[in-house]
């Protein structure tokens, strides 16, 4: 059976990376597929609106280095949030350098990420020594990596022989890389042909997803959920500014009402994947 037809419950047993597990366990506890990227620049804004998302969220993604005022408070309050709402958190930091410096990047400075990011990301491009040198900090913390295979953007350069070569490098360090940023499945992707790849399990989150535009004017392109979700067997919608605008003037009611809308987009078209 395709994994796209498995549930997410059955797919939390398949796991044995932490984060992954947890992850797959509290969607299907909570009924939701959506990760809100809050990217919003003052702690206040984001405190309220991961405030207001936190009932209809699995995930919440990160930018911490763009939060002006950030501090140790604020990972705090976030940590106190994701207890009294059920979701785990995500530091999209896009590592992509040499694996000792990734390794101080993720553990030290002023944002220790490690200390309290269940799952973060990095770009393949230096090869296989990013995941060593990040696994050096993660894998004794219980987190979990995201390789980015593909980007939402227009003309993206992670594409073909580049994102097969992603997909080797996650079969290759199954203990710590749980799954891709992607636009679609990845099963069987890069595979020899006398390769068995049906124990592979990797979760993909899914930005670029918006029900209302299409793009912005830098480069990013939307899909809707069902697009994501049913289309492209993903198993995460990151949406932004979907769900809070352009974060100048935050109407709270308006972002609870997107959150609902894109937690129902995204459920129901996970139904209709699992079903169909
Ligand atoms: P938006 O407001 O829904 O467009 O925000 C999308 C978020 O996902 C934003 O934080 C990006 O940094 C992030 N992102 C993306 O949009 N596309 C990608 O391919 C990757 C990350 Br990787």
């Amino acid at each position: 059976m395709s994994l796209a037809k498995l549930s997410y419950a059955e797919r939390a047993k398949r796991h044995s990376n932490a984060s992954a597990r947890a992850l797959l366990e509290v969607m299907e506890r909570k009924k939701t597929n959506l990760c809100v990227s809050v990217d919003v620049t003052t702690k206040s804004e984001f405190l309220s609106v991961v405030d207001v998302v936190g009932p209809y969220i699995c995930l919440v993604k990160t930018h911490v280095d763009i939060i002006e005022d950030f501090d140790h408070d604020l990972i705090e309050k976030l940590r106190e949030l994701s207890v009294k709402y059920d979701f785990l958190i995500f530091e999209d930091r896009k590592f992509a350098d040499i694996g000792n410096t990734v390794a101080l990047q993720y553990s030290s400075g002023v944002h220790k990420i490690a200390s309290w990011s269940h799952i973060t990301n990095a770009h393949p491009v230096p090869g296989p020594s990013i995941i060593s040198g990040l696994a050096s900090v993660g894998v004794p913390l219980g987190r979990g990596l995201l390789l980015l295979a593909e980007m939402s953007t227009k003309g993206s350069l992670a594409t073909g022989s580049y994102t097969e070569e992603a997909v080797r490098m996650a079969r290759a360090n199954k203990n710590f890389v749980i799954g891709f940023i992607a636009q679609r499945r990845m099963d069987g992707v890069g595979a020899s042909p006398d390769e068995s790849t049906e124990e592979d399990d990797f979760l993909i989150l899914t930005p670029g997803v918006g029900l209302d535009s299409r793009g912005d004017s830098m480069g990013q392109q939307y899909r809707t959920p069902k697009e994501v979700i049913v289309d492209s067997g993903c198993d995460v919608i990151i949406v932004g500014r979907g769900i809070y605008g352009k974060g100048n003037n935050l109407d709270i009611q308006t972002v609870q009402a997107q959150a609902e809308r894109y937690r129902t987009e995204g459920w129901n078209a996970y139904q209709e994947r699992i079903k169909g």
